[in-house]
């Protein structure tokens, strides 16, 4: 392992904490009755007691903008300082903080008046990234947007996410807005903060034809994951983003991003498996099937250590250190849980072999969460959570991952 590798855990803060004023506690009845998730706003201080007992050396999480902005013009000091504690806690333990930006939430208001598509959008999020920016003091890694093409695929084309629209053109826009935003921020981060560290973190799957010997599951294939998983990482290398839908031509953007990332931040989970199928939205059929026989998750999905090898490969075309900014698996099954962590950071250490230049792995998560489409059934926590009582327990795969990370950190 290199020095000064990154072990960490991630986490984002809606998912943990709830709010009030988010656009996801409007869209969402589930958190309705359970509108403070794990209430770890109030637990915070107990939950991070958890970082120190895994050894731990970094520890990602998010900033919850609406709890920040509650209202376009109404700013809450009380929250930032809140987040400002868990940075200075961090510290205090040895801790690298890094810290996301923008985690699938918006402020109610946002999503109202300023959606993605509305280039309007740009201009307001940078006022929250400034105000944070120049206010939050000692953080070093940071994330500007997490997982861009997961919040255009589910808000923008299949409508399962805010804004919960199905428009292609809309969704060119979005993502459009989202890259400048990100390379705006990228610029006032510099600017605002010597050192900084800049990225996103870019959710890359392994995709496969279902039927290999037909043309169309392969060229849908070769097109989503070229789209997917390719066309942000060519847009940091060349300044033009090149989005291509199934049977659509492609559309071309200068985008002023190229260069603009000082490490990539890749979160893997799984391979995706795609059939042609002539009824279904542009003509595309998903599936998870288990092929290597380790058995889906209880998200439903594939696990496929040996996909982190060729997305990693991909990312490190950039030349800029990578960074695992998630990894993980939801399941009830801690054996199954210490399997997976430990085939993943195999997979890994196969990568820094051939020279791939990883810098950190952040597994997913710390305790167990709201998953967006799926609410509080899954279970991807190393300390579990019962959602009535709150209280946390310690799984057999948290400590496996200490000892991973304690045995990594020694040699
Ligand atoms: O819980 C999510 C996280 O918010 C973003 N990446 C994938 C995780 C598991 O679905």
């Amino acid at each position: 392992m290199p020095d000064r590798f990154l072990w960490g855990v991630a986490t984002s803060a809606f998912q943990l904490e709830g709010s009030p004023n988010a656009d996801w506690t409007a869209w969402d009845e589930r958190l309705r009755s359970k509108p403070n998730v794990t209430n770890h706003y109030s637990l915070y201080k107990k939950d991070l007691k958890f970082l120190k007992e895994l050894g731990v050396n970094a520890y990602r999480f998010s900033l919850e903008w609406s709890r920040i902005q509650p209202e376009e013009d109404q700013w809450d000091t009380e929250a930032v300082r809140h987040y400002q504690d868990i940075v200075d806690i961090l510290h205090g333990e040895g801790i690298e903080p890094m810290l996301t930006l923008h985690h699938f939430t918006h402020p109610r208001w946002f999503l109202e008046k300023y959606p993605w598509h509305e280039d309007r959008s740009v201009k307001k999020f940078l006022v929250y990234v400034e105000k944070v920016v120049s206010t939050l003091r000692g953080v070093r890694y940071w994330i500007t947007i997490n997982e861009p093409y997961v919040l255009l695929l589910g808000g923008y084309l299949d409508g399962c996410m805010p804004p919960g629209l199905r428009e292609p053109a809309s969704a060119v826009k979005a993502l459009k807005n989202m890259l400048l935003c990100h390379g705006e921020a990228y610029d006032i981060l510099h600017s605002l903060n010597q050192g900084a560290e800049v990225g996103v973190a870019h959710n890359m799957a392994a995709i496969a034809p279902c039927r290999f010997w037909h043309p169309l599951d392969r060229a849908l294939s070769r097109i989503a994951m070229f789209f997917y998983n390719h066309s942000l990482i060519d847009a940091f290398l060349n300044g033009t983003l090149r989005v291509r839908f199934p049977f659509k031509k492609a559309i071309e953007m200068e985008i002023p991003v190229k260069g603009k990332v000082d490490f990539m931040g890749v979160n893997y989970y799984t391979r995706i498996h795609l059939r042609f199928n002539p009824f279904r939205k542009m003509g595309v059929e998903l599936r998870h099937q288990d092929e290597d026989g380790h058995g889906l998750t209880d998200t439903g999905w594939e696990v496929h250590p040996t996909g982190l090898e060729r997305v990693l490969r991909y990312a490190s075309k950039l030349k800029v250190p990578i960074i695992i900014t998630e990894n993980g698996i939801a399941t009830r099954d801690d054996q199954k849980k210490i399997k997976f962590i430990k085939a993943h950071v195999d997979a890994l250490e196969r990568c820094l072999e051939n020279g791939i230049d990883v810098r950190g792995y952040f597994y997913w998560s710390l305790i167990d969460h709201y998953e967006w489409l799926r609410g509080f059934d899954t279970r991807f926590g190393l300390y579990t959570v019962d959602f009535t009582t709150f209280e946390r327990k310690r799984t057999s795969a948290a400590t496996y991952y200490s000892y991973l990370i304690n045995k990594n950190l020694k040699s």
